[in-house]
């Protein structure tokens, strides 16, 4: 049975990406709401919706373990998601908490994500109960996830918005920062940038991967073959603008005959 991947649109292929790199003979089910993202300025009680029925939507295409690849949707309903699921439910926020907490020698962290990540305080909590010394100092950056779907990455523009967004967290003298949105790992040089060489950037991502295949382990849900993984991408709109956009997210190509 294949894996399945949710997030709000084209983000969460950072995510996917970061799965199929660590676990390449696993087969993938992606599913994008790209009719309805950005969630990240909407209601907790419109994201919980949105999430129920992407939710419902993987387990009908018979998934084995869902990631809730979006950090909005696991900063506002991960809990409830799991427990009405048949299949284990991975969200990104204990992940990137966890890697977090172990990173950070002066006990000060930043974490970067939407208005509703941030609002939420998912992570601080999910870093206390790991660790109750660290100060966590969070800042919503909203205009980072149009900036990523543009392509400016890198260039001034890029530069300039994320020095406005991180002064304060420099100020703070964070040495740990949390890139709490799917987007946030695109722009990684220019937040390194930014923040200079000494702070640790922790990507979501990249854990919740980990974490993956931790489970399926612990619950002898590996795929046995060592055939290439499958990958099937469905989005609710625009699959045109899904496949061009979102290959630099997964940093391979899209079929989208798959
Ligand atoms: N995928 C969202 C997140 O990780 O928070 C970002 C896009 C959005 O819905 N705003």
């Amino acid at each position: 049975k294949p894996i399945g991947v949710f997030d709000s649109g084209i983000g969460g292929l950072t995510v996917a990406g970061e799965i199929m790199k660590l676990l390449p003979n696993e087969d993938i089910i992606y599913f994008g709401d790209t009719a309805r993202v950005p969630y990240g300025s909407k209601s907790p009680e419109v994201v919980t919706q949105f999430a129920f029925e992407g939710l419902r939507f993987l387990i009908r295409q018979d998934v084995k373990l869902i990631v809730v690849a979006c950090n909005t949707i696991s900063a506002t309903c991960l809990d409830e998601l799991c427990k009405s699921s048949p299949v284990p439910v991975i969200g990104v926020i204990e992940p990137g908490a966890r890697a977090a907490a172990k990173a950070t020698k002066n006990n000060t962290v930043g974490v970067i994500g939407t208005e509703r990540t941030v609002k939420s305080g998912a992570y601080e909590n999910a870093i206390h109960r790991l660790n109750d010394r660290v100060n966590i100092y969070a800042k919503a950056c909203p205009l980072f996830v149009p900036l990523v779907e543009e392509g400016w990455l890198e260039n001034e523009a890029a530069f300039y918005t994320a020095r406005i967004y991180l002064e304060p967290l420099k100020e703070f003298k964070i040495d740990t920062l949390v890139l709490a949105c799917t987007h946030y790992p695109l722009l990684k040089k220019t937040l390194q940038r930014v923040m200079g060489p000494n702070v640790k950037l922790v990507d979501s991502g990249e854990e919740t991967a980990i974490e993956v295949q931790r489970i399926l382990r612990e619950k002898d849900l590996e795929k046995k073959s060592e055939v290439l993984g499958f990958h099937q991408y469905f989005v609710s709109d625009n699959p045109t603008k899904f496949v061009r956009v979102g290959e630099n997210f997964l940093k391979r190509p899209i079929d989208p005959i798959n």
